[in-house]
């Protein structure tokens, strides 16, 4: 009898910052359709199952190869019955009747736009909706109350509607890293999220900036923001100043999604280069096609095609002391990011967050002025930042 194929059976640990994520995967039809799952979860604010669905995602994701059957998905980690009973629908019949259905819902097709407003979330596009409210020129035209960051998500929702492409980050990079330096030479920006996993497109761009000298970086941010406002680079922005304050007993509270760091949300204005005569990656391509090209009003809404894009970028000023640890909250992805806490609090017993990690039981900070000794410390094998695609 001749020997069938070897099952191979692939083994994958429970936490996504065990595993090795890369950007490109084989898995996804099957993701994008658990992915639908999950964003509608969280549009109903169902985090458990929100995050059951994106936990399912980042293990299809690892697999280094396509599932075909059911049985390739045998002893997997965070498969629930809902998860597998979707991906063998999709396995059988090529597509899954409640992703159709959930893709079809007036109910997520308006959350999907209207929480594609920047400023606006899943609660206040909910309350938009049951008013019936379905897109964001039924908001312009309602007279809703908005505010600063709601009105430019509003002005500028084409643009910020269209990815980022890397070409874009990298000019935005030069004039953020021309300005930092013009306000204090020496200090240093990094460019995090998305973009430092290897992605070539994003929603927005983040930046980390620090200097060399602890201390060195207070009241840096404001002078950037004022010289970015006086070279006519903003259209938007907001600064929240630095909150954050160590304790001997360790993080004042259990350490939240969000940190404490001085920050800036902005919208930047960015030049398009022009056709002929720049060496840059035209930006026009990807802005052709606008994901909402059939909504006239909106068109009207965000004015004429400009010379320039709307573009969201992240300012976020850290001390060195704290910098591998905002390096590494920053860098993504989300769901990594939440796992390593997971990991630290429940293996670990220790709080990571984007400024320290601190050992609950011997009730002490644990330093580190690199990634990788972040990853030592929470003994943890160090995953570069391409892998961290979870
Ligand atoms: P994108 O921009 O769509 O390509 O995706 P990412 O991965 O760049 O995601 P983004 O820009 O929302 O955030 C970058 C990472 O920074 C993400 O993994 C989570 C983290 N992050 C975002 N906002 C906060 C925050 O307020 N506090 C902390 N600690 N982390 C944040
Ligand atoms: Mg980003």
């Amino acid at each position: 009898l001749e020997p069938g194929p070897k099952a191979v059976m692939i083994t994958l640990n429970g936490y996504a910052c065990q595993r090795r994520t890369p950007l490109q995967h084989h898995n996804t039809v099957l993701t994008e359709a658990l992915l639908v799952l999950a964003e509608n979860a969280e549009f109903c604010e169902d985090e458990g199952r929100n995050i059951a669905f994106k936990r399912a995602v980042s293990v299809l994701k690892a697999l280094p190869q396509a599932v075909r059957k059911m049985g390739d998905l045998q002893g997997l980690p965070c498969l629930g019955e809902h998860s597998q009973r979707v991906i063998k629908e999709i396995l059988e019949d090529g597509k899954s009747r409640e992703v159709e259905t959930t893709l079809q819902s007036e109910q997520y097709q308006a959350m999907k736009s209207l929480t594609g407003i920047f400023g606006v979330g899943v609660k206040t596009a909910d309350r938009w909706f049951r008013e019936g409210l379905q897109q964001p020129s039924d908001v312009a035209r309602s007279g809703q109350r908005l505010n600063h960051a709601q009105q430019a998500g509003l002005q500028y929702y084409n643009d910020l509607n269209t990815p980022v492409t890397k070409a874009e980050a990298d000019v935005i990079s030069r004039i953020v890293e021309g300005v930092v330096q013009e306000v204090l030479p020496g200090a240093e920006i990094t460019l995090t999220g998305g973009f430092r996993r290897g992605k070539q497109t994003g929603h927005d761009v983040d930046f980390l900036i620090s200097h060399p000298e602890e201390g060195r970086e207070e009241g840096l941010l404001p002078k950037v923001v004022s010289l970015l406002e006086t070279q006519g680079l903003l259209l938007y922005q907001k600064t929240t100043r630095n909150s954050y304050l160590e304790t001997k007993e360790g993080p004042a509270r259990p350490p939240s999604n969000m940190d404490r760091f001085e920050r800036c949300f902005s919208i930047f204005k960015l030049e398009r280069p022009r056709h002929s005569t720049s060496p840059e990656e035209p930006p026009q391509a990807a802005c052709e096609e606008s994901p909402r090209g059939e909504d006239s009003a909106l068109e009207q809404l965000a004015g004429e095609r400009q010379d320039w894009k709307a573009v969201r970028v992240d300012l976020v000023v850290t001390p060195v002391s704290q910098f591998a640890f905002a390096l590494l909250g920053w860098t993504g992805s989300q769901l990594f990011e939440r796992e390593l806490r997971r990991w630290a609090g429940q293996e670990k017993n220790m709080s990571l967050s984007s400024h320290a990690l601190f050992d609950n039981k011997r009730k002490q900070y644990l330093r580190a002025s690199s990634e990788e000794e972040i990853f030592a410390h929470l003994g943890l094998e160090y995953i570069p930042p391409c892998e961290r695609n979870a």
